[in-house]
C-alpha cells in the first residue's frame, strides 16, 4: 500500500486523470504559483500539476516539479493508497477500541503496540535510491554536475517573499539526550547554494531539540528529505502527540515498514526511498533574518530571526521529482491535508471526549483560527469542558475560535454552523475568553505567541444553564410527509 517514490505517486495521479502535465518552461519565480493558486482554488481542488521544465533564474532545472498532489479529497486518499481517508480513520478507531484505554496516554501506548503489531516498525537498510547521486560538500570536487540548493526548482512563491522557500520539507532531528527522533515540517528559506533558514517555531519539537543542543554546546545534525512515499509528508504534518514517532506512524499509514538508511555526513537516518536528502547542521545560537513569506494565514509573515541550516551534503534519486506546495489565501492544498488529519485523529479526540460527534476546521480558519465541534450535550456547560479540553491538546492550543454545536448540526456545512451560532447564542451568556499561547504566524495579537481565544456555545440551552424558558424545536418537515411526497413525486 505504498509508493516507491514520489514520482510513482505522480504517475498514479496521471493514470487516474488527476494530473495536468505542463511541458513548456515555467519560471519557479512566481509563475508556478500563479498557475497552482488558480488550480487549488478551482472546485474540489482542481488537479495536481507536473511542471516538466521548471526554470530557475531563466535556466532549466534538472528536476521536474509537482504541486497540488494532495490538494483534493481524492488525491489525499490516493497519497495513502486509500479509496477514502475514512478507511484509515476506521483503522485508527479499531486500534483504539481493541482494548479500551482509560486515558489518552494509555491510548497512545496501545496505538504504538498496534502499530508494531502491524509490522510497521522501521527497518534499517544499507543503501537506497535516495543515494543514487551523492554530493558531499567537504571532499567532493566542486563540479558543475553536482547539485547544490540552487539546482533544485525551489519556488519564490509570492511577490513580496524574501526569497525562495522549500515548502514541503520533511525535517528529521533527534533529541540529543534520549535519541528520540522527530519528523516535522518547517519551511526553509534559501540564502545561498548551501545555507537556508530553518523556520521551526518556539512550540515545535525541532525547536525544543535545538534548545537541548544549545544547552550542551553541540552542533545539531539535521536531515531534510523531500518526496518519497507521500505518507512521510502526511506523517510530518499530522498532529501526533509529542513523542509518538512519525516514522512509525508513516509505516502504519502505508502498511509497510519504512526502510531507513544512514545519512552520509550526519548521524541521522532517513527513509531510503525519498527523492532528495539535504544533510547538514544547525549551529545552536546562530540565527539569521528569515522572511517575509506569504503564509497559510493569507498574509505575509514578517522578517524574524530563525536558526540557520548549513548543508553538508545533497543526495538524490536520478529520477527525482521535486515536491512543492504553496500557501496563501485559503482554500489551498494544505486544507485537504489538514482535513485528512482531522478525520484520522477524530477517534483519538473521541477517546478523550466521548461526547464529541464531529470536528471540522473550515478552510477560512486556516486550521488554527476556527474550529467547529458537534457534541451530544448531557449536562450544563458541557460545551465549555470541550473547549478547555481541546485547548489543552497539542496543536489545538492555537484554536482561536471554538464553536460548539449540537449533534444534529453538520459541522462540515459552514452555513449551517453559522445559522446555529447566530440563532442559538446570547453573546454575553454564551461566550468565554481565555488567555493562551498563539500560533507564531498569527499577526493579530499585540505581541507574538500570546493572546486570547474565544469559545462560543451554540448548543441548545438547558434549565441547568439558567435558561428558564422552553427551547423551541427546529422547523423541519416530518419524515412521514417527506416519504409520502417522495413516493408521489419520485424525489428523495
Ligand atoms: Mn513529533
Amino acid at each position: 500500500m505504498s509508493y516507491r517514490s514520489f514520482g510513482e505517486f505522480v504517475q498514479a495521479l496521471d493514470q487516474a486523470g488527476e494530473l495536468r502535465r505542463i511541458a513548456e518552461p515555467v519560471a519557479t519565480e512566481l509563475e508556478i504559483t500563479a498557475l497552482a493558486d488558480r488550480e487549488m482554488k478551482s472546485p474540489g481542488g482542481g488537479k495536481a500539476l507536473l511542471f516538466e521544465k521548471p526554470t530557475v533564474n531563466g535556466q532549466p532545472s534538472k528536476f521536474p516539479l509537482a504541486i497540488n498532489t494532495m490538494g483534493s479529497r481524492r488525491r489525499m486518499a490516493m497519497a495513502l493508497k486509500l479509496n477514502d481517508i475514512e478507511e484509515l480513520a476506521r483503522e485508527m478507531q479499531m486500534l483504539l477500541k481493541a482494548k479500551p484505554p482509560t486515558n489518552l496516554r494509555q491510548g497512545w501506548e496501545l496505538l504504538k503496540q498496534g502499530v508494531n503489531l502491524l509490522h510497521a516498525r522501521p527497518k534499517r537498510v544499507k543503501d537506497g535510491p535516495c543515494k543514487e547521486v551523492i554530493h558531499r560538500f567537504e571532499g567532493d570536487a566542486q563540479t558543475k554536475d553536482l547539485p547544490t540548493l540552487l539546482d533544485l526548482p525551489i519556488l519564490k512563491c509570492w511577490p513580496d517573499d524574501g526569497g525562495r522557500f522549500v515548502t514541503l520539507p520533511n525535517v528529521h532531528t533527534k533529541d540529543p539526550d534520549t535519541g528520540e527522533r522527530n519528523l516535522g515540517m518547517y519551511r526553509m528559506q534559501i540564502y545561498d547554494d548551501r545555507t537556508a533558514g530553518m523556520h521551526w517555531q518556539v512550540h515545535k519539537v525541532g525547536a525544543r531539540h535545538g534548545r537541548r543542543y544549545y544547552e550542551r554546546g553541540e552542533k545539531m545534525p539535521v536531515a531534510v528529505t523531500l518526496g518519497g512515499d507521500p505518507a512521510y509528508t502526511f506523517a510530518a504534518t499530522a498532529p501526533l502527540p509529542d513523542g509518538l514517532d512519525e516514522i512509525l506512524f508513516a509505516g502504519f499509514c502505508r502498511k509497510k515498514s519504512v526502510e531507513l538508511v544512514r545519512c552520509e555526513t550526519v548521524d541521522l537516518e532517513v527513509p531510503a526511498d525519498v527523492d532528495f536528502v539535504l544533510e547538514g547542521y544547525v549551529q545552536p545560537g546562530e540565527t539569521r533574518p528569515e522572511g517575509p513569506f506569504g503564509d497559510h494565514t493569507g498574509f505575509y509573515t514578517p522578517v524574524d530571526d530563525y536558526p540557520v541550516f548549513h548543508l553538508t551534503a545533497i543526495t538524490h534519486r536520478k529520477d527525482a521529482v521535486y515536491p512543492a506546495t504553496i500557501v496563501g489565501v485559503p482554500p489551498m492544498e494544505d486544507f485537504h491535508m489538514g482535513t485528512a488529519s482531522v478525520r484520522v485523529f477524530l477517534p483519538v479526540f473521541r477517546m478523550n471526549f466521548p461526547e464529541i460527534v464531529d470536528i471540522a476546521l473550515p478552510a477560512e480558519g486556516v486550521f488554527h483560527n476556527l474550529v467547529f465541534v458537534s457534541i451530544r450535550k448531557q449536562y450544563p456547560w458541557q460545551a465549555y469542558k470541550i473547549m478547555h479540553g481541546l485547548w489543552g491538546m497539542g496543536q489545538m492550543m492555537f484554536s482561536k475560535y471554538i464553536v460548539i454545536v449540537d449533534d444534529d448540526c453538520d459541522v462540515h456545512n459552514t452555513s449551517e454552523v453559522l445559522f446555529r451560532l447566530c440563532a442559538n447564542t446570547d453573546p454575553g451568556r454564551d461566550s468565554t475568553l481565555v488567555k493562551s499561547p498563539c500560533d507564531s504566524l498569527d499577526h493579530a495579537p499585540n505581541v507574538p505567541n500570546i493572546g486570547t481565544h474565544m469559545g462560543l456555545d451554540a448548543t441548545r440551552k438547558l434549565a441547568g444553564e439558567g435558561y428558564a424558558r422552553t427551547w423551541p424545536a427546529l422547523v423541519k418537515m416530518d419524515a412521514e410527509t417527506l416519504r409520502r411526497m417522495g413516493e408521489r413525486f419520485g424525489v428523495k
